[in-house]
């Protein structure tokens, strides 16, 4: 044994330390102390996988419905929280989910924030979001967009609760401190434009004359991308066995002025799988959100299965191997942070 060694004040552990205190007072740091855990072999997310039974969403922002209006609340929304994120208000370490509440006769004011919103309708009709100063009326599996800086409300002139799934880049926003939100003066903008006017437009194999690429760069023009149009797109596909067979016949929405993703910081599909499909492991580095749209089915991710059936919700995170399993012919809807990650070069899928 060295002097050094057998002598405390200089053992070398302990002239490190010594030495990592001092440093510490001037907010320095040895890298080699953390470098394992910063810079890891492969993504390691802190975030779980995880279903949120639709049955005990529905009890519970029903309940939430008495407890609280949407001029108390801004928005009467209950928050999918990861497990393993708990007090952060995400889903995953990039998107918020949660769930949305609008009674009979209830409006949601109008604003607008820097994060960009998904909304996908799970149940109840009669409902409205306005954005940019179109109507869109939601019905069950319509995809509808709020685009960064958008401005948007709701209302409820129908007779049944409406509820749908709110979908936010909102972590992604935040991680670059870049959040602005504006409210208006008037409760809801005045629309001008009528429900699906922005999908006629856009989405049908025109665009208006002149049209350039800029404008629409980072963000869809579309407003609603309806279930009634994208699901017997899907139906032609596993018809014709273009079935992936990890993620089944499945189509990705896309912004028809680009070809790109509907938005920069969000992506989204459906798919539709086969009774009896069995998927092919897969992974990638975006975390996905999905929700079970029609039949059943389960998802094995590492040695945990998570089932589901209609308008549960599941999270897988990145980089966890997962496969779907359909005993029964199934559509499901996905949204994740790809778009993000591709912008950045950094989206990878294990093959
Ligand atoms: C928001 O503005 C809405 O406009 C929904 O409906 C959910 C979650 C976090 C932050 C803002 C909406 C939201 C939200």
């Amino acid at each position: 044994m060295s002097v050094a060694a057998a002598d405390p004040k200089h053992n070398v552990q302990t002239v490190r330390q010594n030495f990592y205190d001092k440093i510490s007072k001037q907010d320095m740091t040895p890298l080699w102390e953390v470098l394992r855990n910063v810079v890891t072999k492969e993504p390691k997310s802190k975030a779980s996988a995880k279903v949120w039974k639709y049955d005990d969403i529905k009890k519970s922002i029903l309940e939430a419905g008495e407890l609280i209006t949407p001029e108390e609340a801004e928005r009467r929304v209950l928050v999918l929280e990861n497990p393993t994120l708990r007090g952060q208000s995400r889903a995953t370490n990039s998107l918020f989910a949660g769930v949305q509440l609008i009674m009979p006769g209830e409006v949601a004011d109008a604003h607008k924030h820097v994060s960009s919103a998904i909304r996908f309708v799970l149940d109840g009709e009669g409902a409205y979001t306005a954005v940019e100063g179109e109507k869109a009326n939601m019905a069950r599996g319509d995809f509808i967009l709020t685009p960064n800086w958008a401005p948007h409300d709701h209302g409820n002139p129908g007779k049944n609760p409406v509820l749908w799934l709110d979908v936010l880049d909102m972590p992604t926003i935040n991680h670059f401190e870049t959040s602005f939100m504006e409210h208006y003066d008037e409760k809801a903008q005045n629309t001008n434009r009528e429900d699906g006017d922005s999908l006629e437009r856009y989405g049908s194999g025109v665009l208006p004359d002149g049209q350039t690429i800029d404008t629409f760069k980072h963000r869809s023009p579309v407003i609603n991308y309806t279930y009634a149009r994208t699901r017997p797109i899907c139906e032609r596909l596993m018809k014709t066995g273009d079935v992936d067979p990890s993620h089944g016949a499945r189509v990705r929405y896309s912004n028809p002025v680009t070809g790109g993703h509907v938005m920069s910081t969000m992506g989204a599909w459906l798919a539709m799988f086969p009774k009896g499909f069995k998927g092919k492991d897969y992974q990638s580095t975006d975390g996905m959100i999905f929700v079970c749209v029609e039949g059943r089915g389960s998802t094995k991710v590492d040695d945990k299965v998570l089932e589901w059936g209609p308008n549960d919700v599941f999270v897988i995170p990145p980089w966890k191997k997962y496969a779907h399993n359909c005993p029964e012919q199934t559509v499901l809807f996905s949204i994740s942070d790809r778009p993000a990650q591709e912008a950045l070069g950094i989206w990878r899928e294990g093959k």
